[in-house]
């Protein structure tokens, strides 16, 4: 099977008129469950859970989810439409507040909806929300194209949380360099952090690599040190939630950790990330939000036990008290360069981003 056949298999969302179709991420690597939610404020509730996740694909789910709202709005006048769509703006918008994907959808979609009767509005915002996965796709793919050629015969790549095809359609943001060069017969190995707590690169990266028989390990988060000290490590490679005007990113906890890590060992730290990651209303990183998850994330653990049952543990004294910012920034001084849809960004990032995206 090639790699595209073997790619199919890993889809992040799909649209079908009022229903959205996704993988279940909350069961992954245990279970490949396929979910339908029927309405917008079941979508609300899957990006907040992160039964979908990943900046791009909590990006697509909202245009999506705004598209289920205008079809669940189809028999109300003008005035009441244009507040059922403003409310459920809101709403979506509030689900996860750290990836600019998400506001970028909405706005796209809001601004389709400018004009005409109820029906042309409905149409035109659906349109939109289909647009937005297809842009995905092609940026993505544009970013494997141009992020290969960054990566040697034999590098060896590190990769934090999951940027693959579960979090932006088709071929992921950071995997997708990774993706290309198995397309092209490089031959590669990834270091995946699991990227605690809530594991995307231990149950989702690791997954996907397998999936595509792309050969990786698993590390610890607080192992990436002693593979890079000891010249294991030829790259590190991770995506992005949001990205400010001066190049400063935010991405999951740890991101930050390894980036200075990278930069003592003179390791090359690239962001794999499409236009819509970049927030040209952000001067710096001190202004992106920075979502604080519930402590339970922490205290507990789910997976399956030997008869193959979910289980959920509690791996803490009961009552312990946990902190769980779910992002860090990582000042743009740790990072070697963007790798986008338009090609590498590189230092001064003030300027590089501002053509790129004007
Ligand atoms: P793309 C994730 O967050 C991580 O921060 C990861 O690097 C990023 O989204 C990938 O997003 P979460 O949604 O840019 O798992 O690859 O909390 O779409």
């Amino acid at each position: 099977m090639s790699v595209d056949e073997k790619l199919k298999k890993i889809f992040a969302i799909k649209r079908e008129n009022k229903k959205i179709k996704l993988i279940d991420q909350r069961l992954l690597p245990h279970k490949v469950k396929i979910i339908t939610l029927h309405n917008y404020n079941e979508t609300i509730e899957a990006i907040r859970d992160m039964a979908v996740r990943g900046a791009g694909s909590i990006g697509v789910a909202a245009g999506y989810g705004l598209a289920q709202a205008a079809l669940e709005a189809k028999h109300l006048n003008l005035e009441k439409f244009n507040k059922f769509i403003k409310a459920a703006s809101d709403k979506l918008l509030s689900s996860r507040p750290t990836a600019i994907n998400l506001r970028h959808s909405i706005d796209r979609c809001l601004k389709v909806a400018e004009n005409g009767t109820v029906t042309e509005r409905i149409q035109n915002i659906c349109n939109e929300s289909d647009k937005i996965a297809f842009d995905d796709i092609k940026a993505s793919r544009l970013i494997g194209v141009y992020g290969e050629q960054l990566l040697k015969e034999n590098s060896n790549i590190l990769t934090h949380c999951n940027a693959g095809a579960l979090a932006y359609i088709d071929q992921g943001t950071a995997l997708s360099p990774i993706i290309e060069a198995k397309r092209r017969h490089k031959p590669i190995f990834v270091y995946v952090d699991e990227t605690r707590p809530r594991n995307q690169g231990a149950k989702i990266t690791a997954w996907e690599l397998s999936k595509l028989e792309i050969p990786y390990a698993l590390i610890v988060d607080n192992a990436a040190g002693y593979f890079m000290i000891n010249k294991k490590i030829d790259v590190v490679i991770v995506g992005a939630d949001r990205i400010a005007v001066n190049g400063d990113t935010a991405n999951k906890i740890g991101t930050y950790e390894k980036a200075v890590l990278a930069k003592e060992n003179n390791i090359p730290f690239y962001v794999a990330a499409p236009s819509m990651s970049f927030d040209l209303k952000c001067e710096s990183g001190e202004r992106i939000e920075i979502e604080h998850r519930s402590s339970e994330e922490i205290t507990h653990i789910s997976g399956v036990n030997d008869s193959n049952e979910y289980t959920k543990l509690r791996i803490t004294a009961k009552n312990t008290k946990a902190y769980n910012p779910s992002f860090d920034i990582t000042p743009a001084k740790y990072i070697s360069g963007f790798i986008t849809e338009k090609g590498l960004l590189k230092k001064p990032f003030k300027k590089s981003i501002k053509n790129a995206f004007k």
